[in-house]
């Protein structure tokens, strides 16, 4: 397996995208509690400067394209990056469809090889991809069908890809993640140990599971940099106390708390506020 993994979770750049004033109002969501704006920006702007300052990465900031796009933050959702590859995907959400047109530019100018997804019939939001550095696992929810499954087989052709189905939930990273190198990060809740199981059933790869007593709590952002070893973005004890005590534990990353208070009002979690790119050579 170290072979396989090695390079698992480099990465050199993060693309992220300015927070929109519409995200408080006309952001998709499942649920009804007010966004305070000002907290959301603070949030967010501390989020990015964790990815710039603090991990060193070289980050791309997208215009937030202000009344148009109150989702766009979200950039997670707007592209599945994976080695030399993008895959520019066709959000299910219709009001988000031109949210992959600033992705697809900023991704060309790094230097990556785009693949997009024109298929009419296909949609996809990143969202619902958990990449594990062996292989894809991609959830078919309210987002993402079968079509847009295989459209992203064929955009990563070295890597198996299998789909699970996602309910009650909005995407697949709603309760999962990569937490380390063949670690998946997972819910406790009775829909997302479901979902592991079927993922352990279609892989042939034993993982390493970290459950999190709260789903949400399971969304969290590894890395691998190199001054810094295993790097682990994960909520605070504000949010989720039992989940941070979890966390915690783990003794060999470097564990930095995020505050996702706000954005999560609006459906949105750490892996979703980013698209991490791994550029060997500096353009
Ligand atoms: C969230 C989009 C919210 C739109 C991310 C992953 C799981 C809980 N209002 N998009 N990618 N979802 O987070």
């Amino acid at each position: 397996m170290a072979g396989l993994m090695s390079g698992f979770g480099s990465f050199t750049h993060a693309v992220v995208r300015a927070l929109p004033q519409s995200l408080a109002k006309e952001a998709l969501r499942t649920g009804s509690l007010e966004v305070d704006l000002l907290k959301a920006q603070e949030e967010h702007d501390k989020y990015v400067s964790v990815l710039k300052h603090r991990l060193g990465l070289e980050v791309v900031e997208l215009p937030p394209r202000t009344r148009a796009l109150p989702d766009c933050v979200f950039v997670e959702d707007a592209a599945v990056v994976c080695g030399d590859t993008a895959l520019i995907t066709r959000p299910g959400a219709e009001s988000r469809r031109k949210e992959t047109e600033a992705m697809k530019a900023a991704l060309t100018e790094l230097g990556l090889s785009i693949v997009e997804m024109t298929d009419e019939s296909a949609t996809l939001d990143g969202g619902d991809v958990l990449f594990t550095g062996r292989e894809f696992f991609v959830g078919l929810s309210m987002r993402t069908n079968q079509r847009g499954a295989e459209i992203l087989a064929d955009a990563f052709k070295d890597y198996a890809v299998s789909t699970v189905p996602v309910q009650d939930r909005l995407h697949l990273k709603s309760f999962c993640s990569m937490a380390g190198p063949g670690l998946i990060a997972i819910g406790a809740s009775e829909a997302a140990q479901k979902a592991l199981k079927i993922m352990q059933q279609m892989s042939d790869h034993n993982y390493d599971k970290l459950t999190l007593p709260d789903d949400l709590a399971a969304n969290c952002v590894y890395m691998n940099l190199p001054s810094k070893g295993d790097v682990l973005l994960h909520c605070t004890p504000e949010e989720f106390p039992e989940s941070a005590k979890v966390f915690e534990k783990l003794k060999d990353h470097m564990l930095i708390p995020v505050s996702n208070q706000e954005k999560v009002k609006v459906d949105g979690a750490l892996t979703c506020c980013s698209v991490l790119v791994n550029r060997k050579k500096n353009i």
